[in-house]
């Protein structure tokens, strides 16, 4: 039995951060060889024995989809950090997007817009439930904004598929942000 979560970062690492370290080659949507990754995987005496059932059970148990399989081909999911290389092309989002922020924060959105501080995207959800859910990481009050997306991307303004949950932009001016009501 493997340690799913250790697998799943290593497998994010390698698969976000450094394919070439391992000599995998990523085609432009991201996507890699499952043989070869476990090829190089089994490699390791720690996941030695790992297999396709494995990867697939490592991303049903986790809790946030951070990775995908396509028949022969897995890749991860983009967005989380700094260092992460998009691969993917900007799509268009649906017409109401969603942040979730706390109070200390909301005077300087609505001055600045949102920013993207220590990621390369700033993050936005599809519902206002997990806008609520990534505000309550910092306080127990979440503020819930609402993106006019659909003016944003008009405007020029990039956006990118992260997961069903989240997608990724470029920095939102203010006048595309409203409260919640
Ligand atoms: C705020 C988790 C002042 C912004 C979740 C947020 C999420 C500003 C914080 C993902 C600002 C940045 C992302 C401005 C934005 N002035 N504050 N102009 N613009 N902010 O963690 O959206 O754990 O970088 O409201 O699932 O909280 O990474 O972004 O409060 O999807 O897997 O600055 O993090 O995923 O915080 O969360 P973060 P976030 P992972």
């Amino acid at each position: 039995m493997f340690d799913y979560q250790k697998l799943s970062r290593e497998i994010s690492y390698i698969l976000r951060h450094n394919p070439l370290k391992y000599n995998l080659t990523l085609d432009k949507e991201g996507w890699a060889d499952i043989n070869d990754l476990l090829q190089k995987l089994n490699a390791r005496s720690e996941w030695n024995g790992l297999s396709k059932k494995d990867l697939e059970k490592m991303i049903a148990s986790s809790d946030k989809k951070r990775h995908e399989i396509q028949s022969d081909k897995i890749r991860a999911f983009y967005g989380h950090s700094l260092k992460e290389k998009v691969q993917k092309s900007p799509c268009q989002p649906p017409n109401v997007l969603y942040h979730g922020t706390v109070e200390k924060f909301v005077d300087s959105i609505l001055e600045k817009g949102l920013i993207t501080k220590e990621r390369q995207y700033v993050h936005l959800s599809t519902t206002p439930e997990t806008a609520i859910k990534v505000a309550l990481r910092r306080d127990k009050k979440a503020i819930i904004l609402k993106i006019d997306a659909q003016k944003a991307w008009d405007s020029g303004i990039k956006f990118y598929l992260g997961n069903e949950d989240i997608w990724l932009s470029e920095p939102i001016a203010s006048k595309f942000i409203s409260f919640l009501e």
